[in-house]
């Protein structure tokens, strides 16, 4: 496990929180992405050494719809970058962890991912990225 590769914040609307952060940093998104797989619209801003993604669900559906419905908006997981998830996925499952993917999918920013369900990390959800490149 390396360090941490993004910090994701679920929001009502992507783009009165794009202006927010914008504000907040004094600089733009570098990127922005829909995420099949995650029914989610990310924005990611790079600050410093540090990378913020915001996320917003696209159906009510949708984790992201369903967390920001029931905790309001907020930090929603912390992203760690991983040389080899395949290696890790079998470390942290034989440390006790529950792993939400039993296979890494594909996830925003070309990195293949896998999470961690936040009741097996003292009510965080852990993500873990690889990249693709
Ligand atoms: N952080 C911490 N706790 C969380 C959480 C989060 N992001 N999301 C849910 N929980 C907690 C809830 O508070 C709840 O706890 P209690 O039982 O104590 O109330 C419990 O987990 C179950 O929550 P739920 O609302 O019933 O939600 P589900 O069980 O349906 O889903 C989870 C929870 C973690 C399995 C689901 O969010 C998941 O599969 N997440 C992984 C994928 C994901 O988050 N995708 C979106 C991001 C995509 C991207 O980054 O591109």
């Amino acid at each position: 496990m390396q360090k941490i590769e993004h910090i994701g914040i679920a929001v009502k609307d992507l783009e009165k929180s794009e202006a927010l952060f914008s504000l907040l940093f004094g600089n733009g998104p570098y990127k922005r992405e829909f995420v099949e797989s995650q029914s989610v619209n990310t924005s990611f801003f790079k600050n410093g050494p540090n990378k913020i993604e915001l996320l917003q669900g696209t159906n009510q559906e949708s984790i992201i719809s369903k967390f920001v419905e029931k905790k309001g908006e907020g930090i929603h997981h912390i992203a760690f970058a991983v040389v080899d998830i395949k290696h890790e996925m079998k470390r942290l499952q034989t440390e006790g962890f529950t792993l939400l993917n039993k296979e890494p999918i594909i996830g925003a920013d070309n990195k293949l991912i896998c999470f961690l369900h936040p009741k097996s990390s003292n009510g965080v959800l852990i993500e873990l990225c690889q990249d693709r490149s």
